[in-house]
């Protein structure tokens, strides 16, 4: 019943059993202005080809869940304004009503499964917001993670999130999170956090077998690869910090809640970075795609 609409790109993949990595929309269409947006999501697609594997854009077209996008589909999303952003509870209505929208990495992850990809590149994760002990503001992708079994390469959280509560979610839901080359969780716009990631894996091919043995046992859930910033985009810790809690004391004092919340944190810190967020933001989104590349070609080559 589900008309899945394949690129022309990924439908040959498939067909000829090459290594897939899905892609999220949200990224686009609420994670990142306009037009750097439109240039990020070519560049990333061809990053995961330059590496060996070819890249799979999700989103929701008219009602159609689009797994890869063609070109003028990527840019045609990127120019749009008010595109819905659509996560695990919007997705299905969003399809049956003929609606358009961007998947979270919740939904992307649930429209990857359906298509049969099981390793997924993006920047960030949703999490557990500050202050969620009183307003309850915890992302949809982390009960996906437990539940949904696709690798998520993503450079840990960022630090508009609470971190420690953020792993501790996790945990109870049993999500290996697997720091990449480090012991150290990383913190997004920087390499490090404070906290020790759970797990630690130093290759590709170390992470596609945990990946095979998972699917082995017949674990539902996926794992969530922290894939730190390259040390020369970084942005301190401590510069950021009060950036950081000024977005946050705009976003209560707005009155921002529910979906609304992530993409105004981000704006407000690129705004009050003066970019500089923007350009840390794409390249560890690059440096995780070639991650994930290199951990769907693994898979493919029976890790
Ligand atoms: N974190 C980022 N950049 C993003 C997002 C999160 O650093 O673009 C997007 C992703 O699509 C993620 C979503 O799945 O926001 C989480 O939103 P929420 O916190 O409302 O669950
Ligand atoms: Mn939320």
């Amino acid at each position: 019943m589900i008309d899945i609409q394949y690129s022309a790109e990924v439908r040959a993949a498939k067909d000829a059993g090459q290594p897939i990595v899905a892609l999220e929309s949200t990224i686009i269409t609420h994670g990142m202005p306009y037009p750097q947006n439109i240039k990020v999501a070519a560049q990333v697609e061809q990053d995961i080809r330059d590496a060996g594997a070819v890249p799979a854009t999700m989103a929701v077209i008219d009602g159609k869940l689009h797994v890869g996008l063609e070109p003028d589909q990527l840019k045609a999303l990127g120019l749009a304004q008010g595109v819905a952003k659509v996560s695990r509870a919007d997705m299905a209505a969003c399809m049956s009503t003929g609606g358009t929208g961007a998947t979270t990495v919740a939904a992307t992850m649930i429209a990857a499964h359906f298509a049969g990809i099981e390793v997924f590149a993006t920047g960030g994760i949703g999490g557990v917001h500050q202050g969620a002990e009183t307003s309850f503001d915890i992302s949809a992708d982390l009960h996906e993670l437990g539940q949904t079994p696709v690798t998520v390469v993503a450079a840990g959280a960022k630090a508009i999130l609470d971190l420690a509560k953020t792993l501790e979610v996790l945990e109870t839901l049993g999500v290996p999170v697997i720091a990449h080359g480090q012991d150290a969780f990383p913190a997004f716009w920087s390499a490090k956090s404070p906290y020790d990631a759970p797990l630690r894996m130093d290759s590709a091919e170390a992470i596609a077998k945990a990946h095979a043995t998972r699917r082995a046992l017949g674990l539902p859930g996926g794992q969530l690869v922290a894939n730190p910033i390259p040390a020369a985009d970084q942005i301190p810790a401590e510069e950021l910090a009060p950036i950081i809690t000024s977005a946050q004391a705009d976003a209560d004092a707005h009155r921002i809640t529910g979906k609304a919340v992530t993409p105004y944190l981000l704006q407000r810190i690129f705004e009050k970075t003066e970019g500089r967020s923007l350009i840390a933001n794409i390249a560890l989104v690059r440096n995780n795609a070639r991650l994930a590349a290199g951990i769907a070609k693994a898979l493919t080559n029976g890790a």
